[in-house]
C-alpha cells in the first residue's frame, strides 16, 4: 500500500477514536473525514478509503438512541453523511469505467464488479439506520438514491444499484413507494436488464403478500397491480430495442405476481394476457424459441395455479395468446392443457366451454393452415390423438340436453380432423353418446316442455352418421365394431328396427369392405357374440341375421376358422336366458356341420403333409356337446358324446397323428371333468352315468 493510503487510514482511525472519545460532535468529525477523502482523486484508492471510512464510522454514526447522539445531531446527519458518501463512491466507481488507456472493456467491467459491494455497502448502512423510517425513506432517501442511479447513466451501476435497493430495504417500504421506484425504471439506460430487476421486485412483493393475511389490503390500497402493470408497459415502450423475449418475461413475472397476490382476480390475469397479445401482435409470428418458451410459461401459469382448465376457459385473451404460437408449440400447449384436465380429472360440463376448449386445442384437432404435414412423427401423432380421445371422456354433463349439445359440439370439431384422426376420435365420441343413450333408456317418457328432447332415436341417427365417416378413412373394421355396439344399445332401448339397421350395416361392411381373412375371423365372432346377446328381434329378423351369420361362418377361408365359427353359431339357437330361443335341433345341426368341417380339415392335412390335422378341433366340439347336454338340449345324447370321445381317442392313437400336447391335455381334462360329474352324483351325475371315458 502506498504511503499515502497508510497515512489516510491512520487519519481515519484517529478520527474514529476521536468520535469515541466524544470530545467533539461526531457529525463534525465525520464531516472532516469525508472532506479528507474527497482529496483523493484516484478512483480505486478513493474507493478503498471511503469503504474503510464507512466501515470504521458505521458504529459511530449518530442514530436515534445511539450513545453518540447529541442534541445537535440528528438522524438526518447520519443519513446525509452516508448519502453523500454513497454519491461520491458511486461517482468514483462509474469513473473507473472510463479510466486508463489500453484497457479492454470486459476487463474493466470485471474489476468493477469486484468493487461493487463497496458502493452497495452504503445502501446497506442506510437500511440499518434505525431512524430511517418509511417517511424519511419516502421523502428523502429513495428520491436521492434514485436520482444518483438515474443520473450516473452507467449500465452496470444502474442494474446493480436498483437490485441493491430492492434487496436491502424492507418490503413495506417498496410497497409504499412503488410509484417512485417504478418511475425510475423507464429512465434507465436501454441496455439495463430491467426485467430481472423488476421480476426480483415482484418476487419480493409476492412473498411479502403471502407472508401474512394482514398485508393484502395494503396491496389493494396502493393499487400495486395497476402500478406494476403500468410500469412494465412504460419500460417496454421506452426500451424499443428490448427483444420480444424480454417483454414476455416481464409479463410472465407480472402474471406470477398476480396469481400469487390476487388469485381471485381473473380480470387481472386476463389483463396481463391481453397486454402480451398486444405486444405479440406488433411483431410477425413468433419465431424466437426462447420467447416461445416464455409464452408457454405464461399460458401454463394459470393452469398450474388453478389446476382447473375451466377457469382458464373464461380468460378471453388466453386463446388469443395461443394464436401467436407456431404450430408445433401450439400443439405442445394443447397437450399441456389436456394433461392439466386429466391430472385434475376436471369435468368440462357445458357445450359452451367445450367450444372454447376445442378452439384452444385446435392444433391437435385438425391440420392447421400451412402446417407441414410430412414431418409428422408417427409416435407423437398417436400420442396426441390418444390424448384427444381421453379428453373426450372428460366432457360430461348429467343433464341429457346439455350432454347432447356437448356431443354435437365435439362431433362438429372432430369431423374436421381428416382421415388420420377419425379412427382415434370417433370411437370415444361414439361411446360417450352411447353412455347418454344408456342414461336415457332408464328414463321414462318424454321430457315435458322441451322442443326437441334428447331421445335415443335421435342419438342413434347421429351415431349412424358419425360412424359412417370411418368408411371413407377407410376403417371398416372399426366401423363394424361400433355398429355392433350401437345395435346392442338399441336392443337395450327396445328399438328393434334401429338394431336391425345397425346389424344390416355391419353385415354390409363384412361383405364389401373386410377382405383380410384374419379380420374376417375377428369380425364374424364379434357379429355372432353380439347377435347372441340381442333379444329384441322378432323371429323373422332373427332368422335372417342368424342365417347370414352361419352362412358367412362356413365360408371363411381356413377350415379351422370355419369350424370354430360354425360351432360358435350354435349359441345363436340356444340362449340360456331367453325361453323363445331354444332350438335344439339347429344347435345339433351346427355342431354336426362343425364336425364335418373338422373332419375335412383332418383329411386335408393328411393329404398335404401325411400328418394329422387339428385334433384339437374335435375336443373343442366335444366341449360344446357337453355344454348343451348339461343345458338340457335333448338333441344332444349321451351316446353321441360317447362316440365323439371314441373318435377322438382313436384319432389320437392313430399312427399319422403327430403329438399335440395341448390337445392331449385338453382332452384329458375334459375326460376328468366327465368323471368328476359322474362321481359327484345327483341329477347331473345320473345324466353322465352312461358315458364311459
Ligand atoms: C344409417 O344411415 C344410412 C344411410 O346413410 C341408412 O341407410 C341406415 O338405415 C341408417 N341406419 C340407422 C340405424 O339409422
Ligand atoms: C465528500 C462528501 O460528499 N462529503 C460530504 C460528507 O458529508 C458532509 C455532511 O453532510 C458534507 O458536508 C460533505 O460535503
Ligand atoms: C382431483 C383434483 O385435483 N381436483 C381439483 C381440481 O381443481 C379444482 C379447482 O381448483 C379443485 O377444487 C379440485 O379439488
Amino acid at each position: 500500500m502506498s504511503l499515502f493510503n497508510t497515512l489516510a487510514i491512520f487519519c481515519l482511525d484517529l478520527g474514529s477514536v476521536y468520535i469515541k472519545s466524544k470530545e467533539a460532535p461526531a457529525k463534525e468529525v465525520l464531516k472532516d473525514l469525508v472532506e479528507m477523502c474527497r482529496g483523493v482523486q484516484h478512483p480505486i484508492r478513493g474507493l478503498f478509503l471511503r469503504s474503510y471510512l464507512a466501515q470504521v464510522s458505521r458504529d459511530k454514526l449518530p442514530d436515534i438512541g445511539s450513545e453518540y447522539e447529541r442534541d445537535a445531531e440528528t438522524v438526518m446527519d447520519a443519513v446525509e453523511f452516508v448519502l453523500q458518501n454513497f454519491t461520491e463512491m458511486n461517482k468514483l466507481w462509474v469513473r473507473m469505467q472510463h479510466q486508463g488507456p489500453g484497457r479492454v472493456r470486459e476487463k474493466r467491467e470485471k474489476e468493477r464488479n469486484e468493487l461493487r459491494d463497496l458502493v452497495g455497502k452504503n445502501l446497506h448502512v442506510l437500511s440499518q439506520i434505525e431512524g430511517v423510517d418509511l417517511e424519511m425513506y419516502k421523502e428523502n432517501v429513495l428520491p436521492r438514491v434514485l436520482e444518483q442511479v438515474v443520473n450516473c447513466k452507467d449500465e452496470l451501476a444502474q442494474y446493480y444499484l436498483m437490485d441493491c435497493i430492492i434487496q436491502v430495504f424492507p418490503d413495506e417500504y417498496h410497497l409504499q413507494t412503488l410509484e417512485t421506484l417504478l418511475g425510475a425504471c423507464p429512465q434507465l439506460q436501454p441496455t439495463v436488464d430491467i426485467k430481472t430487476v423488476l421480476s426480483r421486485l415482484m418476487d419480493r412483493l409476492s412473498n411479502y403478500a403471502v407472508s401474512s393475511a394482514d398485508v393484502l389490503p395494503e396491496f389493494l390500497q396502493v393499487e400495486a397491480f395497476a402500478k406494476l402493470s403500468n410500469a412494465i408497459g412504460k419500460v417496454i415502450d421506452a426500451q424499443v430495442d428490448m427483444p420480444i423475449v424480454g417483454a414476455i418475461s416481464l409479463y410472465v413475472s407480472l402474471l406470477t405476481f398476480t396469481l400469487r397476490v390476487h388469485p381471485d382476480r381473473l380480470d387481472y390475469v386476463d389483463q396481463v394476457l391481453g397486454a402480451c397479445v398486444k405486444k405479440l401482435s406488433s411483431a410477425p409470428k413468433l419465431e424466437d424459441s426462447r420467447a416461445t418458451k416464455q409464452v408457454v410459461a405464461l399460458l401454463s401459469a394459470p393452469l398450474d395455479k388453478y389446476n382447473d382448465i375451466v377457469t382458464a376457459l373464461t380468460l378471453s385473451n388466453y386463446p388469443r395468446v395461443m394464436d401467436h404460437l407456431d404450430d408445433g408449440t401450439n400443439k405442445v400447449m394443447a397437450m399441456v392443457i389436456i394433461q392439466s384436465i386429466m391430472k385434475n380429472s376436471t369435468c368440462i360440463s357445458t357445450a359452451e366451454k367445450v367450444e372454447v376448449l376445442f378452439e384452444l386445442i385446435k392444433g391437435l384437432i385438425k391440420d392447421l393452415d400451412g402446417a407441414a404435414q410430412d414431418e409428422l412423427d408417427e409416435e407423437d401423432f398417436k400420442e396426441e390423438q390418444n390424448s384427444v380421445a381421453r379428453l373426450i371422456h372428460m366432457l360430461y354433463n348429467d343433464d341429457s340436453e346439455e350432454m347432447l349439445k356437448i356431443i354435437c359440439t365435439v362431433r362438429k370439431h372432430i369431423m374436421t380432423g381428416g382421415p388420420k384422426r377419425l379412427p382415434f376420435t370417433v370411437p370415444p365420441l361414439v361411446f360417450s353418446a352411447l353412455r347418454l343413450v344408456r342414461q336415457l333408456q332408464n328414463q321414462d317418457g318424454d321430457v315435458a316442455g322441451e322442443e326437441e328432447p334428447a331421445t335415443p332415436k335421435k342419438i342413434f341417427q347421429l351415431l349412424n352418421q358419425t360412424i359412417e365417416t370411418l368408411l371413407s378413412v377407410p376403417s371398416p373394421e372399426m366401423a363394424l365394431r361400433l355398429y355392433l355396439q350401437c345395435a346392442e344399445a338399441a336392443n337395450d332401448c327396445d328399438l328393434e328396427p334401429v338394431a336391425y339397421e345397425f346389424f344390416t350395416q355391419a353385415f354390409m361392411l363384412y361383405e364389401e369392405e373386410i377382405a383380410d381373412s384374419k379380420a374376417q375371423v375377428t369380425a364374424i365372432h364379434l357379429i355372432i357374440g353380439t347377435l347372441q346377446r340381442i333379444s329384441v328381434f322378432g323371429v323373422e329378423n332373427r332368422d335372417t341375421l342368424t342365417h347370414k351369420a352361419t352362412g358367412y361362418s362356413a365360408r371363411l377361408l381356413k377350415k379351422p376358422d370355419q369350424c370354430r365359427a360354425v360351432y360358435a353359431c350354435s349359441h345363436l339357437f340356444w340362449v340360456d336366458d331367453q325361453d323363445g330361443i331354444k332350438d335344439g335341433e339347429r344347435v345339433l345341426l351346427c355342431l354336426k356341420r362343425a364336425l364335418r368341417i373338422a373332419n375335412a380339415a383332418q383329411q386335408m392335412a393328411n393329404v398335404a403333409r401325411g400328418s394329422s390335422g387339428p385334433v384339437v378341433l374335435f375336443v373343442e366340439i366335444l366341449n360344446k356337446y357337453l355344454y348343451f347336454f348339461e343345458k338340457g338340449n335333448t338333441q344332444i345324447t349321451a351316446s353321441a358324446i360317447q362316440s365323439l370321445i371314441e373318435l377322438i381317442t382313436s384319432e389320437m392313437q392313430s399312427e399319422s397323428t403327430t403329438l399335440d400336447p395341448a390337445a392331449n391335455a385338453f382332452f384329458a381334462s375334459t375326460k376328468r371333468y366327465i368323471e368328476f360329474q359322474k362321481k359327484k352324483g345327483g341329477a347331473m351325475g345320473e345324466k353322465y352315468d352312461p358315458i364311459n371315458v
